[in-house]
């Protein structure tokens, strides 16, 4: 085995031709800011907006058709019926019922599964190509139905994941250090949600690692308590909702850059919601986040990071928990 197969297991290989063409289910709060972070930043200019609420979709259609005199003409298109969205490259899922103050994305399991059984044949019916991603809560559980329903590999089937929860992280990390996000490394796995997996093994800001810094950190052991910016994270979504009613803007932003991955084949490492069968001790069809590298085709490879004991130990506890919802859900 030489080094890159060391740090790298491949789960796809070809790589598809371009299009830009995305599709957004659902535009409430989280739909509308997926469209906005992928208009603005230029990753799409070809977008299709799918919801039930008819006078909903036409009013947000029309609201950011207007601002695109200033980020060179983009098309939005809208339809409750799927037609429009025929050869999507990417399909962002957000529609769905979300958590209410101190409710537990858990909770939302079944509501939400329902929705998904209607959804996704509609979608892969049009698009028998494209990748689907699952941004609806609890989104592990959600890609893991939606992977069932579609038939499509699972390369193309994946969640958002913690890669929200990472950047909740990183943004934390770089509050502390005053360094940027950008330059502070961090990785959240396992569930998208209260029994998540901060990997304090590998924090590493600047290139330096913490745990060289403070053998302890994150740990019950450790004076400085860094493992608070861990129930920091786990907390995030629980404050933000609790203040405002609902969470946007960071999940269209985090949304939006795993759709340029795909886009841009820029191979960037993002914990996002695979199938984990035959990786990190996982033996189960069972979704939930993971490093991993996306490219046009989904998911490219898993990077096989070096967990310590008890990381993994928390990793297999976050797959038990998950486990459990996955198998009382009724595709
Ligand atoms: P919202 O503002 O209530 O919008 C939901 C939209 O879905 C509405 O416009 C509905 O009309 C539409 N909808 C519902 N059922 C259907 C259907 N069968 N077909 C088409 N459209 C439908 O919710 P919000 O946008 O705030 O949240 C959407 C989902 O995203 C929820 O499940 C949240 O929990 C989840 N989030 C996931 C995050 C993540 O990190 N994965 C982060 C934030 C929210």
């Amino acid at each position: 085995e030489n080094t890159e197969d060391k740090l790298l297991m491949k789960i796809s290989c070809q790589d598809n031709p371009p299009s830009d063409k995305i599709t957004v289910v659902g535009v409430g709060s989280v739909g509308v800011a997926v469209a906005f972070a992928i208009v603005s930043q230029n990753i799409s200019n070809n977008i299709v907006l799918v919801d039930a609420d008819q006078k909903r979709l036409c009013g947000e259609r029309l609201d950011l058709q207007q601002g695109s005199t200033f980020k060179g003409n983009y098309k939005i298109e809208a339809c409750t019926d799927y037609t429009k969205t025929a050869c999507s490259k990417v399909c962002v899922i957000t529609a769905g019922v979300r958590q209410k103050p101190e409710e537990s994305r858990l909770k939302l399991v079944q509501r939400n599964a329902d929705i998904m059984k209607e959804m996704i044949p509609k979608l892969v019916k049009y698009s028998p190509d494209t990748t689907l991603l699952l941004v609806t809560n609890p989104v592990d559980v959600m890609s893991y139905v939606s992977w069932k329903i579609s038939g499509l590999p699972n390369n193309k089937v994946f969640g958002s994941g913690t890669h929200l929860d990472s950047s909740r992280f990183r943004f934390f990390l770089s509050e502390k250090f005053g360094v940027s996000p950008c330059q502070c490394h961090g990785y959240i796995v396992g569930e998208h949600g209260d029994s998540s997996v901060a990997l304090w093994s590998s924090v590493n800001v600047a290139g330096v690692r913490l745990r060289e810094l403070n053998p302890k950190a994150g740990t019950d052991e450790d004076d400085e308590k860094w493992a608070d910016i861990h129930k920091k994270v786990v907390r995030g979504a629980y404050e933000v909702i609790k203040l405002k009613g609902y969470t946007s803007w960071a999940i269209g932003l985090t949304a939006a850059s795993i759709v340029n991955s795909i886009l841009r084949r820029a191979p960037h490492c993002q914990t996002v919601s695979i199938n984990a069968k035959g990786l990190y001790g996982i033996s189960e069809d069972l979704y939930l986040s993971l490093p991993a590298l996306i490219n046009s085709n989904g998911i490219s490879h898993v990077v096989k990071k070096n967990l310590d004991c008890e990381e993994q130990d928390k990793l297999m506890k976050s797959a038990k928990t998950l486990e459990e919802i996955q198998k009382s859900v009724k595709i």
